[in-house]
């Protein structure tokens, strides 16, 4: 509490608690104890709008999209393109045209992975990733390095967490046809300088894939500055629904990209000797798509917009930077990532101790984070350790809640010693 005056403490509570009101899964005790969900990084909790809207579209809109002359279908799709355009303006694409909606990032970096691979991957040619992605940015490229014998390259990081520029420059070269990197780290929190790496890779003409899971709600995403080729990320990670994702895409590499996956909606004349493909986006969105979910997500925008992104994560910034300087106060805490620019993630370790085990106490005085390794073993590995204990910060979560995990640390470390 030092270095945090009692006004920013306010402040800080004051914010959580107005935003709290929105989010009714927080209301209700784990374990005999208040929940203090902290596993924001693996999902965000929905707003009441957002948990409505769903409830609404089946009620009163369910239709399928694109395809009927009938008033709810009508309804429904002009409702799903309204979606689409907010999605667009979130991200200040140029084009609508340049959204396609997706089940999630897994699902669109496997698009992007299938169908960029086919086209323009070869044998001999190289794609570049970082040692600090996520599986659904490393498992994805391997399936196409496999299939059209490429090779994968890694982008080292120091023991900060923080990506190796120098490295980087060395390794992109005219063999590169892909840099896929995460604009924010899942489990160290570093944020990434994807400006200066797009600009790097673009001095090659090679195409620059952001994994942004972890940097949506967080950062503003604005990818014309950015000038990313495409972008990714989850709708549940965002306070929308589980079951949809955004894959962003600039409109020259998704007209030159195959379809990936085959069905009604991405064609526009199937014969049995030839099939014509639709138009953008429709040509990616293969089948009936997951429809209320898609109309959440415009809430969960409207209703981010509405707080503002910088304020959210002024308050998140403030929670890690509280969150971080009183878990180094335990002795023995080991905090995995320490880069300079973080976002909302912190993840540690206690000396001698398994995050596992942890995590169960956490669990058992009602405080939710993850241990293990969060989907990126090779981080892992880099790091020597077998996982951490990540909390992770949303704009409902107050200082309080750091108190209480931060005695719940002590409580572990006691009776686990
Ligand atoms: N990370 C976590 O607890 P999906 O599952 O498709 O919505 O997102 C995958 C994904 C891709 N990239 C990054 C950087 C991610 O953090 C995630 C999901 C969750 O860290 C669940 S493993």
């Amino acid at each position: 509490m030092q270095i945090y005056s009692k006004f920013r403490y306010l402040c800080n509570s004051i914010f959580a608690k107005m935003n709290r009101e929105d989010f009714p899964i927080l209301n209700q005790q784990i374990n005999n104890r208040p929940l203090v969900y902290l596993d924001n990084a693996a999902t965000t909790q929905r707003p009441t709008c957002v948990i409505n809207s769903l409830s609404e579209y089946y009620n009163t809109i369910n239709s399928n999209i694109h395809r009927g002359v009938h008033h709810l279908s009508q309804l429904a799709t002009s409702k799903f393109e309204k979606s689409r355009e907010a999605v667009r303006a979130f991200i200040n694409a140029k084009s609508s045209h340049e959204i396609v909606f997706t089940r999630g990032t897994t699902d669109s970096i496997n698009l992007i992975s299938a169908s960029y691979g086919k086209r323009f991957i070869s044998s001999g040619d190289e794609i570049i990733i970082s040692e600090m992605e996520h599986h659904a940015n490393i498992v994805p490229w391997q399936f196409v390095c496999e299939e059209r014998g490429a090779k994968l390259k890694v982008i080292p990081i120091d023991d900060f967490g923080v990506l190796d520029l120098e490295a980087f420059r060395q390794l992109i070269s005219p063999k590169t046809k892909m840099v896929a990197v995460a604009h924010v780290s899942n489990t160290l929190g570093t944020i990434n300088p994807i400006k200066e790496i797009i600009s790097i890779a673009h001095q090659f003409d090679v195409p620059v894939m952001i994994d942004g899971a972890q940097a949506i709600s967080h950062e503003t995403v604005d990818v014309q500055v950015l000038d990313c080729d495409f972008y990714c990320f989850s709708g549940h990670k965002m306070y929308a629904p589980m079951g949809v994702g955004v894959l962003y895409g600039k409109e020259k590499w998704l007209e030159a990209m195959p379809p990936y996956q085959g069905g009604g909606e991405m064609i526009k004349k199937v014969t049995f000797e030839h099939t014509t493909y639709n138009e953008l986006p429709f040509k990616f969105e293969a089948g009936t798509p997951s429809v209320a979910d898609v109309l959440g997500l415009k809430v969960a925008i409207d209703y981010i917009n509405s707080i503002g992104k910088p304020a959210i994560a002024a308050h998140e910034n403030e929670l890690l930077a509280y969150a971080t300087s009183e878990m180094l106060k335990i002795d023995g805490v080991r905090v995995i990532g320490t880069a300079p620019h973080k976002s909302a993630i912190l993840s540690f370790l206690l000396d001698g101790l398994h995050p596992y085990d942890v995590g169960v106490i956490l669990d058992q005085l009602g405080i939710a984070v993850r241990t293990g390794h969060h989907c990126t073993m090779p981080l892992m590995d880099r790091f020597g350790i077998p996982g951490t204990v990540r909390a992770s910060f949303a704009m409902y979560n107050t200082i309080e809640e750091v108190d209480r995990l931060v005695e719940a640390v002590r409580k572990a470390k006691m009776m686990l010693s």
